[in-house]
């Protein structure tokens, strides 16, 4: 079954998540089928993309799909993890990928949200990231991510505590574009995509691209690069690693031993 379904109207690329009996959860397979639908989308020259939960949803997406985390020792997050993939993907098309975001987003899925364009979201949208319940040492880029977007406080506090930011605080950070009632989101989000598309692609195509190199110039040290892949080792190859998973499935609070 298509982990996702996809359509275009008036140049406008719609993606929505169709695993809702598994919450949305970021399967390789759903993360493998979003990479191509924006391939296809890119050839068809789509001028906005909406990535959607269907209507009404409670859960946008649950992140990664945790049965197809690696076992202890091995990096859950390497360079060429499909969601790393994906959301290269995201950063890279040429025209602004819009997250309209009904439901709670978690761990993998707020990674990916932060590196799309514009959020929209209702009350009922949430954003936790979520490394810290099952023992990962998140990497580097979805650091950045997140801190970038939701600013390094709120990120410190989103990292440390994996609790979930309401609406409301990710409006006033700025991580929300737009807060709207439930019922008006769709017709208010294809507004938006309708409004971009009618804007000049290559213009928009442009100021993305700048945006994003701008945005992202933060020169590191090879050293620096080296300690950090120490630290994230020592988080990967512990025995809370084990444990956070162990406890999801068991669906009891890990108790995590700090080693
Ligand atoms: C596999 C799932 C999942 C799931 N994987 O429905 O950011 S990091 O570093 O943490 C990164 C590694 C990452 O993204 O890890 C995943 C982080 N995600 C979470 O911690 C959220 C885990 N899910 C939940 O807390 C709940 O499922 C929420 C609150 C999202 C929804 O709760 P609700 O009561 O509506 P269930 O928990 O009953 O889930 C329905 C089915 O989806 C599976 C879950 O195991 C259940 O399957 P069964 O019906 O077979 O029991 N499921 C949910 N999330 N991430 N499977």
């Amino acid at each position: 079954m298509k982990q996702i379904l996809t359509h275009i109207e008036n140049h406008i690329g719609i993606i929505t998540l169709n695993n809702d009996e598994k919450r949305n959860a970021l399967t390789f397979q759903l993360l493998n089928e979003l990479i191509e639908a924006l391939s296809l989308f890119e050839t068809l020259q789509v001028r906005a993309v909406i990535l959607r939960a269907k209507k009404g949803s409670k859960v946008w997406s649950a992140g990664l799909f945790i049965d197809e985390l690696p076992n202890s020792g091995e990096d859950p997050l390497p360079f060429n993890h499909p969601l790393e993939e994906a959301m290269r993907a995201i950063q890279r098309f040429p025209a602004p990928v819009i997250v309209m975001a009904e439901g709670s987003i978690w761990g993998g899925a707020c990674d990916l949200a932060t590196v799309c364009d514009i959020i929209i979201g209702t009350s009922n949208t949430s954003f936790a990231i979520t490394p810290a319940r099952l023992g990962v040492a998140y990497n580097s880029s979805g650091i950045l991510h997140v801190v970038s977007v939701f600013g390094i406080h709120i990120a410190k506090e989103m990292f440390y505590t994996a609790l979930p930011l309401s609406a409301e605080r990710a409006l006033n950070i700025g991580a929300l574009n737009h807060l709207v009632p439930a019922e008006e989101i769709e017709g208010f989000t294809f507004k938006l995509a309708k409004r971009i598309a009618e804007n000049s692609p290559l213009s928009v195509s442009v100021a993305k691209e700048q945006i994003n190199i701008i945005s992202e110039a933060i020169p590191l040290a090879t050293a620096t690069h080296e300690h950090i892949n120490e630290l994230r080792n020592r988080a990967f190859k512990s025995m809370d690693y084990e444990e956070g998973k162990r406890a999801f499935y068991e669906k009891r609070k890990p108790e995590f031993r700090g080693h």
